[in-house]
């Protein structure tokens, strides 16, 4: 019914697009899909054409949408724009924001609701009940098959004249829905978006509209695949599965999320005014195990990270002390409010952020790289990445402790699979842990990048060489202590951090020898000032140079002078 790319079509979040891929030339191409150099899991408009939009966050297809039909509007142009969007899009705030401006800037747009009543987990929210209440209503439920029929009875040349006969006929029978009608959308649905030529027929008659439209349809997630209809929540995104059983792996070792989540139900246990927000994201945090130990300290609000650290900093005025579990790319949305109404009024609340780092198969839109370079400089704010999971589980403990902000990032994906104390305790804030001393160079391993800086020291010993290995465990406040300690004594630093280089730990220790009136150079390992593709971790890392040779090959001749002093001493 749309002629793409001439009319404009664009998915919210996009991982929805798999049929669009297929239909619009990368039907031979699609067993690449999230292979590295293959097609990504979401639309890119350096891919095809035919993604006239790139998404990977939720709550955009409709402000994108609008600003592309006010475009086609100014320039005269007849194309049709058609944004699909799921129903927990619309527990998102920036899709309220567009329907408020929809009505006043435009009189063609189709908004298409795609309705299965799940977000990742179970839509939550009013929102979500107030689509069940529609779907469930009897009125539509009696009237729905003689609405179905009008529909399919309309199309071809017939559809022009007939079109508003039909809009009367379709509106007085399909329940209509008051709250999109109130925001001057006309309302059509709910249909079955199973039914392919109910929906043919309808599209034919909704292009003849001249106002904005929105049809609401019914689908099923995991339609025609059995084990995806079994596990509805699994099967939103998976990795390599059998496809006659679906069956997965079975799960390797624990991950950061499910640590973080095993250790604040002990922490909560212990202290009362902790509580858990998620944004929609219960099984990815891991805060779904959490829920069942305290079902009433645990919030799922919807696709809603802004809400979701207000509602945080509202908790915090009263005496609880609220956890924010949002992975590293989600909280970008929620930069205004993290200091605009928690750092600024010094509210203790905690933002866990998972998948920090490269997500390797998700790619650009959902890489966590930026973190760091967003938070350090917000007054008050505590920042801190831990080596492993015994020392998350400090971290935690510690956060729960301060007087203010704090934010912990950990990494998607396996833990270091080291032994845990019995108890966390509560770390010296600022400090860092010098794991081994040395004289001539200091290494810096962020979070789980020790595990590249131990090997870079273990190499530099080999080569006869004397370096300290360092666990900054801060980012802020950054040990200064240490740093100026090593600035007098070493003659390089290298760091790694699992972050963009531009504004991260690396930049953070320049900074503080700058500060100091040290001129150590800083060796910086982390990722370059681009966006990052698609693909597995190693791989990324070993292009992009987030490798224990590039930064031997940097700090050597750095510190080889060292090398021939301590050769002359012996
Ligand atoms: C801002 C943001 N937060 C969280 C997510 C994670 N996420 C990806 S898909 C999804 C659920 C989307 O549900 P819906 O809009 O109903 O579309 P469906 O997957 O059901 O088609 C969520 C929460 C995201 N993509 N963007």
């Amino acid at each position: 019914m749309f002629d793409t790319p001439n009319d404009r079509l664009l998915f919210d979040v996009s991982h929805q697009a798999y049929i669009h891929k297929i239909i619009t030339g990368r039907r031979e191409r699609f067993e690449t899909i999230r292979q590295p150099g293959g097609l990504n899991g979401f639309c890119l408009r350096t891919e095809s054409e035919h993604d006239c939009y790139g998404a990977g966050h939720a709550g955009t297809a409709l402000s994108a949408a609008l600003g592309m039909a006010v475009a086609r509007d100014m320039a005269g142009g007849s194309e049709h724009v058609v944004a699909v969007a799921g129903d927990a899009a619309f527990t998102n705030g920036i899709s309220f924001e567009a329907l408020n401006n929809v009505a006043a800037q435009t009189r063609r747009l189709i908004i298409v609701l795609n309705d299965n009543e799940w977000s990742i987990d179970r839509n939550v929210g009013a929102i979500a009940g107030y689509f069940h209440r529609i779907v469930t209503n009897e009125h539509y439920q009696h009237l729905h098959s003689s609405a179905a029929k009008i529909l399919e009875r309309l199309g071809g040349k017939k559809v022009l004249k007939v079109a508003k006969k039909a809009e009367e006929a379709a509106k007085g029978i399909l329940w209509p829905s008051m709250m999109f009608e109130e925001f001057g959308l006309e309302y059509f649905g709910p249909i079955d978006g199973h039914n392919i030529p109910l929906l043919v027929e309808t599209f034919k008659f909704l292009k003849t509209i001249d106002h904005p439209v929105l049809l609401h349809v019914l689908t099923q997630k995991g339609r025609g695949y059995q084990p995806a209809l079994d596990g509805q929540k699994k099967f939103h995104g998976l990795g390599p599965y059998d496809p006659e059983t679906g069956q997965t792996k079975p799960a390797g070792q624990q991950t950061y999320s499910e640590a973080f989540a095993n250790t604040l139900v002990e922490l909560a246990r212990a202290d009362e005014r902790i509580v858990a927000i998620t944004a929609a994201m219960p099984n990815g945090t891991g805060l779904d195990l959490f829920r069942p130990h305290h079902p009433k300290r645990y919030f799922d609000v919807g696709i809603a990270e802004e809400h979701a650290v207000i509602f945080a900093a509202g908790m915090a005025t009263r005496g609880f002390r609220p956890v924010c579990a949002i992975y590293s790319t989600f909280l970008q949305r929620a930069f205004d409010p993290i200091v605009h109404d928690v750092a600024l009024q010094k509210l203790p609340v905690v933002f866990c952020m998972d998948r920090a780092g490269l997500s390797g198969d998700d790619g650009p839109t959902h890489h966590g790289l930026f973190d760091i370079a967003y938070l350090r400089g917000i007054p008050e704010m505590t920042l801190m990445a831990p080596k492993d999971e015994d020392e998350l589980a400090d971290m935690m403990k510690t956060a729960f402790e301060l007087p203010g902000p704090s934010a912990i990032r950990y990494p998607r994906g396996a833990v270091a699979g080291v032994a845990r104390k019995a108890e966390p305790r509560v770390l010296p804030v600022g400090r860092a842990e010098v794991i081994a001393d040395g004289a001539d160079v200091a290494i810096f391993g962020l979070g789980p990048m020790i595990g590249l800086a131990a090997e870079l020291a273990e190499q530099l010993e080999r080569d006869g060489f004397s370096a300290a290995l360092i666990n900054p465990r801060f980012v802020k406040p950054i040990d200064r202590e240490v740093i100026e300690r090593y600035a007098q004594r070493v003659a390089a630093f290298v760091t790694f951090e699992d972050h963009v280089k531009m504004g991260g730990f690396g930049s953070a220790v320049a900074e503080a020898l700058q500060e100091a009136g040290c001129a150590v150079p800083v060796v910086r390992i982390g990722w370059p000032d681009h966006f990052i593709e698609h693909g597995k971790v190693d791989a990324l890392r070993a292009k992009y140079g987030l490798t224990v040779e590039e930064a031997e090959t940097q700090v050597l001749p750095l510190i080889a002078h060292r090398k021939r002093r301590a050769l002359v001493a012996s």
